[in-house]
């Protein structure tokens, strides 16, 4: 394959030299396989089949002449909804899941049972404790994480009226989430109803339905993932702003790679703190390497670099190719984006493949469970194993690509107000005189369907460069930093007002705010300004995108982003185009109900485009100068 379609797949450099790579190397990538699944089901993409029960499965002629309706007698708008319900029950599922596994953390940690772990923030848990209804003061910090993990489990499980964070939106989005009959409930509750309601013979008005998956993903984002982002903090620290590089020239040939990848920070800091153990560092250097350099992959790789500045290798398509170096001694994976195939391609090289934890096991894995009793003690022998992997490395077979890229992370509401010297104040002053248009949240995954980060730095690029703050996270965040975008210097490429605010306060026009789930980052610091503004979040000029999402966690995060009142647009089309009325509601009568709704535009320069006219539509709601 000449460099041409190398670089039809991915804008990046290490990308292309590691796909010529994988070629030589006979390793089949995600984009292969891409090819190998041409043409893809149609009914399927349009939303309108059905395997729901065995009465199917089912489809429905989207020209008309075939059937119109599933054996049950569903039809296009209720299989589409139901499909669509289905996508956003699993997303927020495995963002809340997640979530929990941090709060079981922390209350083995307040009963001493996690030797690994400590409270990191301590005033952060206090605070959160607080509007739990958590009496804090003056009671020891074990004693309050206690009470604090039992509350969050509360919001799991036997919550009946409506999740603890929701306090934290602003009164108007509440108000309008009551009167919609939205306001979420428990987590879990959210979305076994939503798999309830799909079963056949349940809910069978399209409507209804798309108004618990709205419920649904409210559950997520002022529920699952915002306890996951919170318990992180207060077990792993708030982050604060910090140096680190990406791409794949973070690894190094002298030194034993090591690899995270997957979500939860409960088995990538233990490794991390294995990885500076003196012992351990000794055994290396006993084997021939300088050192043992830690590098991330996907979201738990922006944990780590959120707290701590490790360095990132790559975003979601670049998983593979990280193995296709050669040069990665070991790789761990949690759960969630991790390709199955990943086994097979590390059976190519030296690579040794750890999965940690009981509900993701993967072929051509070794199974090494993590849990809050062992982790320290398992990830100290791991990461021994990963030493002694290191004369194992074929040095033929080593190629470690391109020159890694400066950013800076660690973005947080926390983090931000401390940069603005303590109040919001200096941001909606910049907001009002129209330095900055407004701000936009650029988030989601690669998709092998987009050519590779060109959909996030295109369109994080044009947003800058009018004037509007750009807040980043999960393998958006990734791209971003690949192009440069999260560093000071990047002000340069920022319109005159944006270019003004950000080099007097000395950050980056692209924020990076973290993982996914660290979403509601920019949800909690949407309410914050909507608050000071005495407005409801859907009257602010703001716009998130994911232009080049692959994830049902991407569908859940779009969903509660525009129930909570932020104009959304995606890239790759969602599979519902097969229902006129699910897509005209979606992207046009939302509006009416919830202030805010979601487009469709795969270009990144056309979904610019819509984000800006939306901002500046906002401003002019507010009274403040339109464009
Ligand atoms: O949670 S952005 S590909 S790694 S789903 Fe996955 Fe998508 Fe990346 Fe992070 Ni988020
Ligand atoms: Fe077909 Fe209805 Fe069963 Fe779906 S639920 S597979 S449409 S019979």
């Amino acid at each position: 394959m000449d460099q041409k379609r190398f670089s039809q797949r991915t804008i990046t450099e290490d990308g292309r030299l590691m796909l010529a790579k994988s070629e030589r190397d006979g390793v089949e990538t995600v984009w292969d396989r891409l090819e190998a699944q041409q043409p893809h089901c149609g009914y399927c993409e349009l939303g309108l089949s059905c395997r729901n029960c065995s009465m199917g499965p089912c489809r429905i002629d989207p020209f008309g002449e075939g059937p119109q309706q599933g054996v049950c007698g569903a039809d296009s708008d209720i299989i589409v909804a139901r499909n669509l319900g289905r996508m956003i029950a699993s997303g927020a599922a495995s963002h809340s899941d997640h979530g929990r596994d941090l709060v079981e953390v922390l209350e083995a940690v307040a009963d001493g049972s996690a030797p690994g772990y400590t409270i990191a923030d301590e005033a952060k848990l206090r605070r959160v404790a607080a509007e739990y209804g958590v009496e804090a003061e003056g009671r020891e910090a074990g004693a309050v994480a206690r009470d604090l993990a039992r509350a969050m489990q509360e919001d799991y499980g036997t919550r009946l009226s409506r999740l603890g964070l929701l306090s934290r939106a602003p009164e108007p989005r509440r108000a309008l989430w009551d009167r919609l009959g939205i306001t979420p409930r428990g987590i879990d509750r959210e979305t076994s109803e939503m798999m309830h309601r799909t079963h056949m013979g349940v809910d069978n008005d399209w409507q209804n339905l798309l108004l618990q998956a709205l419920r649904n993903a409210l559950s997520d984002g002022w529920g699952g993932s915002m306890i996951a982002t919170e318990v992180s903090d207060i077990l792993f620290g708030t982050p604060q702003p910090v140096a680190s590089r990406v791409n794949l020239g973070v690894l190094k040939e002298d030194q034993v790679n090591i690899a995270v990848h997957g979500h939860n920070p409960i088995v990538s800091e233990t490794i991390m703190r294995a990885c500076r153990d003196e012992a351990l560092l000794r055994k290396a250097r006993d084997r021939g390497a300088s050192g043992i350099n830690l590098v991330g992959l996907c979201c738990t790789g922006n944990e780590l670099l959120m707290r701590h500045g490790v360095p990132m290798a790559g975003n979601h398509l670049m998983t593979e190719l990280a193995l296709v170096t050669g040069a990665m001694e070991m790789m761990l994976v949690d759960y969630q984006c991790i390709m199955p195939s990943l086994g097979q391609v590390a059976s190519c090289y030296h690579t040794q493949m750890i999965s940690t934890s009981d509900k993701a096991k993967f072929p051509g894995m070794e199974h090494q469970e993590f849990h809050s009793d062992n982790a320290a003690d398992l990830a100290q022998r791991l990461v021994e194993r990963a030493v002694d992997n290191f004369g194992r490395r074929n040095p033929d077979k080593v190629s470690i690509p391109s020159q890694p890229v400066d950013l800076v992370g660690g973005f947080s509401v926390e983090s931000v107000l401390q940069a603005l010297g303590g109040s919001l104040d200096p941001l909606l002053e910049a907001l009002k005189s129209g330095k900055i248009r407004g701000a936009a949240g650029v988030v989601g995954c690669n998709n092998p369907k987009i050519r590779h980060d060109l959909g996030h730095t295109a369109l994080t690029s044009r947003l800058i460069e009018n004037d509007v703050l750009v807040l980043d996270t999960g393998c958006a965040a990734v791209a971003n930093a690949k192009h440069g975008l999260e560093q000071a210097e990047a002000a340069e490429r920022a319109g005159p007002g944006l270019k003004e605010v950000c080099s007097s306060l000395g950050i980056p026009p692209v924020l990076h705010f973290g993982s996914c789930v660290d979403n509601v980052r920019i949800l909690v610091l949407a309410a914050e300004l909507a608050k000071a503004l005495g407005q409801d979040i859907s009257a602010l000029p703001l716009a998130g995108a994911a232009p080049e999402w692959y994830s049902e966690k991407a569908v859940s995060i779009g969903a509660y982003c525009v129930a909570s009142g932020i104009d959304t647009v995606l890239g790759p089309t969602p599979p519902v185009t097969g229902s006129m009325n699910v897509t005209g509601l979606l992207t046009g009568g939302l509006e009416d109900l919830l202030g805010a709704r979601f487009a469709v535009e795969p270009d990144p320069e056309e979904a610019a485009k819509w984000m800006l006219s939306r901002i500046e539509g906002k401003r002019k709601g507010l009274g403040l100068d339109g464009r």
